[in-house]
């Protein structure tokens, strides 16, 4: 019989480190989780006996697979396509699939990893996979996405369905791409079910789902200002990023009374003191190709500067970083914390270094982690998961009212798990805490597979 002992975590992440080479952000979530853990694992005898963290940290299933498709000049294009089936202890596999030429295997299992926790945060029925493909959206015409969109599920449709595992969209994925491989899974497979999420609306998508990660950032802020006896109210706001994330959580923000003063998008970024023009910056990055430095020829007052890194340095009271993993740093956290800045809410997965962390927390930094916090995005798929499945859509207001109390209550599960683990006010320990205790229940009672 296995037992804990002070080696127990770091030999686990070791042999992590060991088994996935070259991996490092695959690395980094593991170590996150597994250290903020240790207290859980310690009190738990039979979650040690039956392996439950030797294998919560390798993926059930991993698949890597050519995309080969035509351009426009009639060249063929070949990238790599991957989906990552990580944990299906608590539902049917469920997370995103993103687009970007820096996508490898170590982003996928980071992505899938964190996925788990967050989806089981959630409350809904949901276990954690993501996937993607290094292809670059930007540059290409509509017809050259589509094409590569159908290639790419010619592949994936064999490993996907509505209760097997659920794709959506992330960085590079939208409601154009989700609609290309949708159609081609329903002329693959003959059937119109509900295996992707982020739908349009007349073929089975839900109302507020577009809005939802942003909005739900915002929720989940609102709650950890409050508890803390602050808010949005006067606050000035700086949001990296400037897609479906950022937009969304920058109009939320705004509603609950906070001005947003930046933007960015990884060629740079935006100041504008009297409050970004949030419809101009959602309207110009319709075009993925298209640059946020276009703002300034409108809004005359604005300044456009070349290095997306450094939007930490604009003074303000509240970060939202919602572009993507490790876009802020310790070089960005203190000049945060130097300016005064009193809480920094993740909106991306894993924006934030270790690092950055440590230093908000000695700074006394309120902190939300994105597997409670950016949890709306997935959580909202999940209820069109259950539209699909009643063959119902609900309106604008009862999805945005449920996204509303998921995200309340994930807040509230956090902060008592972490008080419970003697972290109080740590949402770090107490989301991987929370989130994992349902995991690893559900595979105990599985058995050992
Ligand atoms: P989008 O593709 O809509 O937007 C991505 C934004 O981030 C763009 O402004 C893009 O700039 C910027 N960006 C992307 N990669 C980089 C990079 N390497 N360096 C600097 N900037 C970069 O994606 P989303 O808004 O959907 O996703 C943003 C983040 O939120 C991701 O971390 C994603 O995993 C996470 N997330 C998304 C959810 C969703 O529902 N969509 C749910 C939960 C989390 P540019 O245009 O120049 O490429
Ligand atoms: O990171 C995420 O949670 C997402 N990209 C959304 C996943 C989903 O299934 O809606």
């Amino acid at each position: 019989m296995k037992k804990y002992d002070a080696d127990y975590v770091s030999n686990i992440i070791a042999g992590v480190e060991k088994r996935n080479p070259g991996e490092p952000e695959f690395h980094q979530a593991v170590k996150e989780v597994l250290t903020s853990i240790e207290k859980v694992i310690e009190a738990r005898p039979d979650y040690v006996d039956a392996g439950i963290v030797e294998r919560i940290v390798e993926p059930e299933r991993f698949v890597q697979f050519r995309v080969a498709w035509v351009d426009d000049k009639g060249e063929v294009q070949v990238n790599r396509g991957y989906r990552c089936q990580f944990n299906s202890a608590i539902g049917p596999y469920k997370g995103g699939i993103r687009l970007h030429p820096s996508v490898n295997a170590s982003i996928i299992k980071f992505l899938g990893f964190e996925q788990i926790f967050k989806n089981s945060l959630t409350g809904l029925p949901m276990g954690g996979g993501k996937g993607g493909s290094d292809f670059d959206p930007k540059g290409k015409s509509d017809g050259e996405v589509m094409r590569f969109c159908q290639a790419f599920m010619n592949e994936l449709y064999r490993h996907i369905g509505a209760d097997t595992d659920v794709p959506a969209g992330d960085i590079g994925t939208g409601s154009r791409e989700i609609g290309y491989m949708f159609g081609q899974y329903k002329k693959i497979t003959n059937e119109f079910t509900g295996v992707l999420t982020g739908k349009a609306l007349p073929s089975g998508g839900s109302l507020a789902r577009p809005e939802a990660t942003g909005f739900g950032l915002c929720y989940f802020t609102d709650e950890m200002l409050k508890a803390a006896g602050r808010s949005f109210e006067g606050a000035k706001v700086v949001i990296s990023g400037s897609g479906n994330v950022a937009t969304f959580a920058a109009v939320k923000a705004t509603t609950l009374g906070g001005k947003v003063i930046a933007m960015s998008d990884s060629s740079g970024y935006i100041v504008d003191e009297n409050g970004v023009d949030i419809d101009l910056v959602m309207n110009i990055k319709k075009n993925r190709s298209a640059r946020i430095s276009e703002y300034v020829n409108t809004h005359k007052d604005a300044k456009f500067i070349p290095d997306c890194r450094a939007i930490w340095t604009v003074p303000c009271d509240i970060a939202l970083p919602c572009a993507t993993q490790n876009e802020l740093d310790a070089a960005g956290a203190k000049a945060l914390v130097k300016n005064g800045a009193f809480a920094v809410a993740e909106g991306a997965n894993m924006p934030s270094t270790p690092e950055a962390i440590e230093i908000f927390k000695e700074n006394k930094i309120l902190f939300a982690p994105a597997k409670a916090s950016n949890a709306g995005g997935v959580a909202t798929s999940g209820l069109e998961m259950s539209q699909n499945s009643l063959r119902l859509s609900w309106s604008f207001e009862e999805v945005d009212s449920r996204l509303h109390g998921i995200m309340v209550n994930i807040f509230k599960n956090a902060s008592e798990a972490a008080e419970k683990y003697g972290a109080k006010g740590d949402l770090v320990v107490g989301a991987n805490i929370a989130g994992f205790t349902k995991v690893a229940d559900a595979m105990l009672w599985q058995g050992i597979m």
